[in-house]
């Protein structure tokens, strides 16, 4: 099947895009490097030395023989989405590329209005360009358990259906997120279900928990070919901070109580779960959402069985209660539900000690490159304007010589010494780098 995956470069899209190659998928990737940009704004850099886009894909084909193309653009650019859609006329859509941090979001003004313009944007961008030149594609979303929040009933798969007065109905389920990111999933899937409605697309929202994990089998085979995996306060998750923080022997951050309960997943489930998703396409016009997650926990359980197994392995790691920078429910009931991916055929990878323990191991290999600056959490939900600024370091002056338009080949010099023989296209022509990076396919037949 020819696969297109949106944001191939991040923690996610890259394992999901060797995934689906390594089991002869013709897979294209497309991303536009400004996550990077933003670690290097918030001097955030990922645990793993992560090499470019280009430079994977190109250790990728060496390794195992398999072809990924590859385009550098910006979602947010809608010539180059619809050129890039109707040249690789992809038959499916994986779509990670957007702004993935809560805390990021919750920075100030500008990073909250970033985080909503870009992620709605490239989502309508993409909506527009399915109708326009691939109407049959299945769009695969990742969108975010988060949307739904802690409601004090039951979570469904997507929908619950509603008696009122004497009728009922089927109602998407009610969203009360908690960040502005979180808040832009739910725009999207708003969004998604209602192009499915007038245009007959098709859609799978993957409402997704919180992923841990730094290895997949794909990864795996060759140090070049690592994802990205953060463990600051801004884009680290909870598992996989506590984990870094362990082996750096600093106290695991946990926020207020802990008692805070979060759906989880291993990052090797969620390849499997896009897998499924798109070897069991919905019809046209179908919107559906999978609630994609294994386990849940409290945030305290977490740090503990992170803690024991740290200890077993010679690491004293302590817990230390913070304040809880976000404005969120601590003591809260908590029951989604999560059949629909199972009912596929999931088999979920659970989070038992041994899991946790080859994590650490992972981490160990890598922490000398561990800075504890920044460990602690930089970004307080309520934060007054203004306070949130000064803690949270930039490298603006590195980079206000950089413009946006030129910041990939900037990266590419900085990361590589220069793009000798790699496909690097300019960025301001849509149709010149949709050309240069992604192969035209034929058309399909339309349905
Ligand atoms: N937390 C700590 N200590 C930390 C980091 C987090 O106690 O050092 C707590 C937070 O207060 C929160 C919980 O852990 O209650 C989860 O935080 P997180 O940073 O692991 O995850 P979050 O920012 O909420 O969002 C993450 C991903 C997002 C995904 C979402 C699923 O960033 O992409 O959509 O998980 S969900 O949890 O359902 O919102």
């Amino acid at each position: 099947m020819r696969i297109l995956v949106l944001g191939g470069d991040g923690y996610l899209g890259w394992p999901a895009a060797m995934y689906l190659s390594a089991r002869d998928h013709d897979v294209a990737v497309i991303d536009n490097f400004l996550k990077r940009r933003w670690e290097l704004e918030l001097n955030a850099q990922p645990l793993i030395p992560t090499s470019t886009l280009q430079k994977r894909v190109q250790v990728w084909e060496e390794v195992t023989n398999h072809h990924i193309s590859c385009a550098i653009g910006d979602l947010c650019d809608y010539e180059f989405v619809r050129t890039a859609l109707g040249r690789f006329r992809p038959e499916a859509i994986v779509h990670f590329g957007e702004q993935p941090s809560a805390p990021f979001s919750m920075v100030d003004q500008r990073r909250s209005v970033l985080t909503e313009v870009n992620n709605i944007t490239g989502t309508l961008n993409v909506l527009w360009a399915m109708h326009e030149v691939v109407p049959s594609a299945h769009l695969v979303k990742l969108g975010s358990m988060g949307e739904y929040g802690t409601p004090n009933i039951d979570i469904e798969e997507g929908f619950i259906e509603i008696e009122y007065h004497g009728r009922k109905g089927v109602f998407p389920f009610p969203k009360q997120p908690l960040s502005f990111y979180h808040l832009s999933k739910v725009h999207d899937s708003h969004n998604i279900m209602f192009a499915c409605g007038v245009w007959k697309l098709r859609s799978t929202d993957l409402h997704q928990g919180i992923v841990y994990g730094v290895a997949t089998d794909e990864t795996e085979c060759d140090a070049r070919l690592a994802t990205s995996f953060h463990y600051d306060g801004i884009f680290g998750t909870s598992l996989n901070r506590f984990c870094v923080q362990a082996v750096a022997g600093v106290p695991l951050t946990l926020y207020g109580s802990g008692s805070q309960t979060r759906p989880f997943l291993n990052i090797r489930d969620t390849l499997r779960s896009v897998e499924l998703a798109i070897l069991n396409p919905p019809q046209a016009g179908e919107y559906r959402v999978f609630n994609q997650f294994t386990e849940t926990f409290s945030i305290l359980e977490l740090a503990e069985t992170v803690r024991s197994q740290a200890e077993k392995l010679g690491c004293a790691a302590t817990i230390e209660h913070l304040p809880n920078p976000r404005v969120e429910e601590e003591e809260h009931h908590y029951c989604p539900r999560h059949q629909k991916l199972l009912g596929l055929g999931l088999e979920p990878h659970l989070l038992s000690d041994v899991l946790v323990d080859s994590m650490l191991v992972a981490i160990r290999n890598h922490a000398h490159r561990v800075r504890r600056e920044s460990i602690l959490p930089r970004v307080q939900w309520d934060s007054t304007p203004g306070m949130a600024g000064p803690a949270i370091e930039t490298r603006q002056s590195e980079l206000s010589a950089v413009s946006m338009s030129r910041f990939s080949e900037w990266v590419l010099q900085r990361d590589v010494g220069g793009g000798a023989g790699m496909r690097f296209p300019p960025t301001a022509d849509g149709e010149k780098l949709a050309a240069d990076g992604l192969e035209e396919k034929a058309a399909p037949k339309a349905d």
